[in-house]
């Protein structure tokens, strides 16, 4: 037997997990559409309101109340960029999603500062989507969307909404802030779905 497995390259995995048109950084850029909204945890709340009407709510102490988990993860940016072994602390939206009662395909997420963007319900389930507040150890930046963003790191990072604020459940795929200029309304990177009709 060889101490090669077969397969391994040399390089990540096959060199499988860059996605096409990407390249890797080492930085960690900032892209946010507007100013960095400035949210006191003692302010924040997160809110799923369901087609039917029915909300829940988190203040920042429930939120602190849930099982975290800390999950290391790439990220992909549609302007090319890619970041390895991102490492991320924060709330499974399985936890979060676990008691709400609805039978909504889509979902609309909300920030504040008014950001939105869309995605099927079923990306964020299933130990694919976090509320996460530390970034390599820390509390989350607020140019990063501290003190809690989403993280949904199967998809290009726009999808990602920084300085999360809820989530709208619905019926209908309504096209979030980026996706309503042309971008893609799924955004899957492995098939480099940038632009809308990609
Ligand atoms: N609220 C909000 N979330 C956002 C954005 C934004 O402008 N506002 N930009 C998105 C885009 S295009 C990307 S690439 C990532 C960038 O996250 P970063 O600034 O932490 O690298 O955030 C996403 N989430
Ligand atoms: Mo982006």
């Amino acid at each position: 037997m060889g101490i090669v497995s077969p397969g391994f390259t040399g390089r990540r995995r096959g060199g499988e997990e860059l996605p096409p048109g990407q390249y890797v950084t080492h930085e960690f850029p900032v892209l946010s559409a507007g100013p960095t909204p400035q949210i006191r945890t003692e302010h924040w709340e997160f809110t799923v309101a369901t087609e039917t009407g029915e909300t829940s709510r988190w203040d920042w102490a429930a939120l602190m109340a849930l099982p975290a988990e800390t999950i290391t993860r790439d990220l992909h940016c549609v302007t090319r960029w890619s970041k390895f072994g991102t490492e991320w602390k924060g709330v499974s939206l399985d936890t979060l999603l676990a008691d709400v009662e609805t039978a909504a395909d889509f979902v609309m997420v909300h920030s504040y500062g008014g950001y939105t963007t869309n995605l099927p319900l079923e990306d964020l389930l299933d130990g694919q989507a976090w509320i996460a507040y530390q970034y390599d150890g820390e509390p989350l930046a607020p140019e990063h969307g501290g003190p809690a963003r989403l993280l949904v790191p199967h998809l290009y990072l726009w999808k990602s909404a920084k300085w999360v604020r809820g989530l709208v459940l619905s019926d209908t795929n309504d096209l979030g802030f980026w996706e309503s200029v042309g971008y893609h309304e799924y955004g899957d990177p492995w098939k480099e779905q940038r632009y809308a009709g990609d």
